[in-house]
């Protein structure tokens, strides 16, 4: 994520990840105030041993974009919702990448970094069958919690 300021929207997402067991890492990396370290993580991610990278940022969210530019792993961006803006400028700083450039860009908000995990964990799950399996009991355990009738 970009800023400390991010973490209690991408801690969803790390949450998310618990839950299902998949390992991962939070780091803090600015493309704006550490373009040096953004650059080094992007260039090493996969050296590192990731398979699949969430980045979260607003505003001028330029982070999803930026690490994408330099790494052929998958990239999910998540947009922060920003207080000027409501994060308007962040889903636009992200989603409009030009051809050639990927980053997979989730909701604004709580939900994005919520279906950004899911997503991640999804890509993983292809070749992880028990991670499949953890996949779908996350997700049919949603759905048995729909109720069928509002209550108050
Ligand atoms: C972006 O600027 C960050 O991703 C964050 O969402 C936003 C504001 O950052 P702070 O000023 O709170 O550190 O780079």
């Amino acid at each position: 994520m970009g800023s400390q300021s991010d973490w209690p929207t991408m801690k969803l997402a790390s949450e998310v990840l618990d839950e299902l067991e998949v390992e991962h890492e939070a780091r803090i990396v600015s493309a704006h105030r550490t373009p040096d370290r953004m650059s080094a993580f992007a260039k090493g991610a996969e050296g590192e041993g990731f398979d699949v990278i969430i980045a979260g940022a607003g505003g001028a969210a330029h982070l999803p974009g930026m690490i994408a530019a330099m790494t052929h792993l998958p990239v999910l961006g998540v947009p922060v919702q920003s207080k000027a803006l409501s994060g308007m400028d962040s889903l636009l700083s992200i989603v409009q990448m030009p051809a050639g450039i990927p980053v997979g860009t989730l909701a604004i908000g709580d939900a994005g970094a919520k279906n950004a995990a899911l997503m991640a964990a999804a890509i993983l799950a292809l070749n992880d069958e028990d991670l499949s399996e953890r996949l779908q009991d996350w997700r049919a355990a949603r759905t048995g919690d729909v109720g069928e009738v509002p209550v108050d």
